[in-house]
C-alpha cells in the first residue's frame, strides 16, 4: 500500500505480525517441517478419487502467499476439473511427448531420465481428478497500457514450491510436468498472449498400487557448503 502525494508516493509501513518462539519449538517445527518434505514423492499413479474445490482454493491461496518481484505476483493458476478439457490436454500433450521422446530428446537426456521409467505415455493427465496449469503473466494490461512484470519465472517457480507444499501437508500428491513444448495449453485454455504456460500438475490421491521409482537425494553435504573467509 501507498499514499499518493502528487507525483511521489509515501510508502505505507505496518508493524510486522510476528511470533517470537522458544528455541526449543523451533526446533520442534524445523524437524517436522523437514521431515513432512523428506517423504514427498512426486506421483504419476493416479486414482480417480475427487478433490473438492474448497480444497483446491486452500491449495492456491496458500501458492498466492508467495513473494514476487516488485510484488506483482505474476502467476495465474488455471484448475481442470471436466474430462473434456483434461482429454483434450493429454492427447495435445501426448502427441508432443511421442515426437520429444521419439526424436527431439538427446540420448543422454532419455539415458538421465531411464531410472524415472517415463515415457510419452500420459494417462495422469486424464485420471488425476484436478490439473492445475499454472502460467507465468509476463505483463498485466492495466486499461490498455501494458505493466511490466518482473523475475517472472524465478517468482512462479516460488509460488509452485509453496504449492507443492501444501499439497503434500494436505495428504495430497502431484507431479511437476512440463510438456515439451507447451504453448497447447495457452491456446486449449484460452489464455491470452501475456499469460505464457510455466508447468502443469495433475493433483489427487496416488492409485491403490501406485510406485514410485528407487531414487534418493543428495545428501546435505554434497549440496551444502560452510563458506570460511580465506
Ligand atoms: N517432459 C517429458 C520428459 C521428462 C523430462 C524431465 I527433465 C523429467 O524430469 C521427466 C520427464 C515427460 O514428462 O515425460
Amino acid at each position: 500500500m501507498s499514499v499518493s502525494l502528487g507525483e511521489n508516493t509515501m510508502p505505507e509501513f505496518i508493524p510486522l505480525p510476528y511470533t517470537s518462539l522458544s528455541e526449543e519449538e523451533q526446533f520442534r517445527r524445523a524437524r517436522e517441517f523437514y521431515e513432512l518434505c523428506a517423504v514427498r514423492r512426486t506421483v504419476r499413479e493416479f486414482s480417480d478419487r475427487p478433490v473438492s474445490r474448497e480444497m483446491l482454493m486452500y491449495l492456491l491461496k496458500t501458492a498466492g502467499t508467495a513473494p514476487s518481484g516488485a510484488n506483482r505476483q505474476p502467476w495465474r493458476f488455471v484448475i481442470v476439473t471436466d474430462w473434456e478439457t483434461k482429454r483434450k490436454i493429454r492427447l495435445a500433450a501426448e502427441k508432443e511427448e511421442k515426437e520429444s521422446y521419439e526424436e527431439r530428446m538427446p540420448d543422454q537426456w532419455l539415458k538421465d531420465l531411464e531410472a524415472l521409467g517415463t515415457d510419452w505415455h500420459k494417462e495422469f493427465l486424464e485420471i488425476a481428478p484436478a490439473l492445475i496449469v499454472v502460467f507465468g503473466v509476463n505483463y498485466d494490461l492495466e486499461g490498455g497500457t501494458v505493466h511490466k512484470n518482473y523475475y517472472v519465472k524465478e517468482s512462479v517457480g516460488i509460488a509452485v514450491g509453496f504449492l507443492l507444499a501444501a499439497i503434500h501437508q494436505a495428504g495430497l500428491v502431484s507431479l511437476t510436468h512440463t510438456p515439451s513444448p507447451m504453448n497447447f495449453l495457452q491456446e486449449i485454455l484460452g489464455r491470452p498472449e501475456n499469460e505464457r504456460p510455466f508447468l502443469l500438475l495433475p493433483v489427487g490421491y496416488p492409485a491403490l498400487d501406485a510406485r514410485v521409482p528407487a531414487i534418493g537425494r543428495k545428501k546435505p553435504e554434497e549440496f551444502i557448503l560452510w563458506y570460511r573467509s580465506p
